[in-house]
């Protein structure tokens, strides 16, 4: 089944001990990281990356049943790699929902089991608290057990400073409206000096952490993510590691880990080339061997690909996030493979099945709803 894991991996002898550490379910620390990182082989790294998933979760593999909605991409910050944002001065290929539309659209899906919305867009100038607890009450007006998983910290934190509320404050607020967790965006490189490089203006590292932090301190579960195969260095994502482990020690209140391979479609960064399906693999296999206090990683395909998904499978990935019944474009116009993302539950079914793996309908906590 596991066909790129079958090699026996030759471990050096400055590696042994670390192998036996992660074997032992010891922590590594963030040199040994770097050691691994640098030296192991992919086969290594799968390895160890699939037992730990496999002691964890077995051949369980997660998905949901979800709607993306993309209130707007109209945004004041200015990500280099970002292929969606428009400037409010400059609306072609730009757009803006009523909360009418929005729950239109929810309406328009009425008939489909959708346990999840995903609710994530561009920071519009004009779109504040108040207008995100009037969508999230109108949501759970017409889909009363739905669960509202919205916001990322930099349209949080920027919600909070316009509304004048403190983070505990703006995250009750929208607590109290029906939103039940936060998706993992925004985190991008937590390194000060790479992200002044790839996204300036929008909101801190330590601001990212913090809004994180308090959310799970009031019962708010989150997601974290990286975006990783651009500038970064090892240094660079084991530092970004090393902050989301902390913080899980501290609160565990993160559910998955999503790394996001960065894609040069139609930004300001699109010279720099887009990695390879090695570099994805050994991603994904090395967050799963640090990050030994996430109970999930989760292999987003509208972004990385239905194929690279299923492979992952084999390299510590547990879930593939939803269904996404719609119009998801971060992607999209990003130049990610999948122009027209949706895939129905049979089709995933089918794709997980297909490598082997047993395929668990999940609800946004975890809470398995059906085993195919
Ligand atoms: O923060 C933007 C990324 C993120 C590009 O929590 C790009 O379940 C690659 O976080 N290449 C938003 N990535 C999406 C996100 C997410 C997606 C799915 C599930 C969950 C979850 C969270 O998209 C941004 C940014 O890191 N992004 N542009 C790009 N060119
Ligand atoms: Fe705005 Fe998000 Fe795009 Fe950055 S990634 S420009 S915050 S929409």
């Amino acid at each position: 089944m596991i066909e790129f894991n079958t090699i026996s991996p030759s471990v050096s002898s400055s590696l042994s001990p670390i192998v036996t550490k992660i074997q032992k379910q010891e922590r590594i620390t963030n040199q040994e990281a770097l050691t691994l990182y640098n030296t192991a082989s992919l086969s290594l790294l799968g390895t160890l990356a699939n037992d730990i998933r496999e002691r964890l979760h077995a051949d369980k593999t997660y998905f949901n049943k979800n709607i993306h909605i993309e209130p707007t991409n109209i945004c004041v910050f200015d990500c280099k790699f970002c292929a969606y944002s428009r400037k409010l001065s400059k609306k072609e290929e730009a757009w803006e929902y009523s909360v009418d539309e929005m729950i239109q659209i929810l309406l328009d899906h009425e008939d489909q089991e959708i346990t999840e919305v995903h609710i994530v867009g561009g920071v519009h100038p004009k779109m504040g608290l108040d207008y995100f607890v009037s969508l999230i009450s109108e949501v759970k007006k017409v889909r009363p057990n739905i669960h509202v998983k919205a916001f990322t910290a930099v349209e949080l934190e920027y919600m909070c400073r316009k509304a004048k509320v403190s983070y505990k404050e703006g995250l009750q607020i929208l607590k109290d409206a029906g939103q039940g967790s936060l998706p993992g965006g925004g985190a991008e490189i937590f390194d000060k000096v790479v992200r002044k490089q790839i996204c300036e203006d929008k909101c801190t590292s330590e601001q990212w952490l913090e809004m994180h932090e308090t959310a799970h301190s009031i019962g708010m579960p989150s997601n974290a993510t990286i975006l990783y195969g651009h500038i970064e260095s090892p240094e660079n994502i084991i530092d970004h590691l090393s902050r989301l482990r902390d913080l899980q020690d501290k609160t565990n209140g993160f559910n998955a880990f999503i790394p996001l391979k960065y894609r040069n479609g139609n930004n300001q960064m699109s010279d720099i080339k887009e990695g390879s399906v090695i570099n994805d693999l050994k991603m994904f296999a090395f967050s799963r061997i640090y990050l030994d206090n996430f109970p999930h990683l989760k292999a987003y395909w509208p972004m990385i690909g239905k194929k690279t998904s299923i492979n992952l499978l084999a390299f510590g990935v547990n879930d593939i996030d939803g269904t996404i019944h719609d119009t998801t474009k971060i992607y999209s116009m990003a130049g990610a493979e999948d122009q027209n993302p949706t895939m129905n539950c049979e089709e995933i079914v089918s794709l997980i099945s297909s490598v082997g793996r047993k395929a668990v309908e999940r609800d946004t906590l975890y809470n398995i709803l059906k085993e195919y």
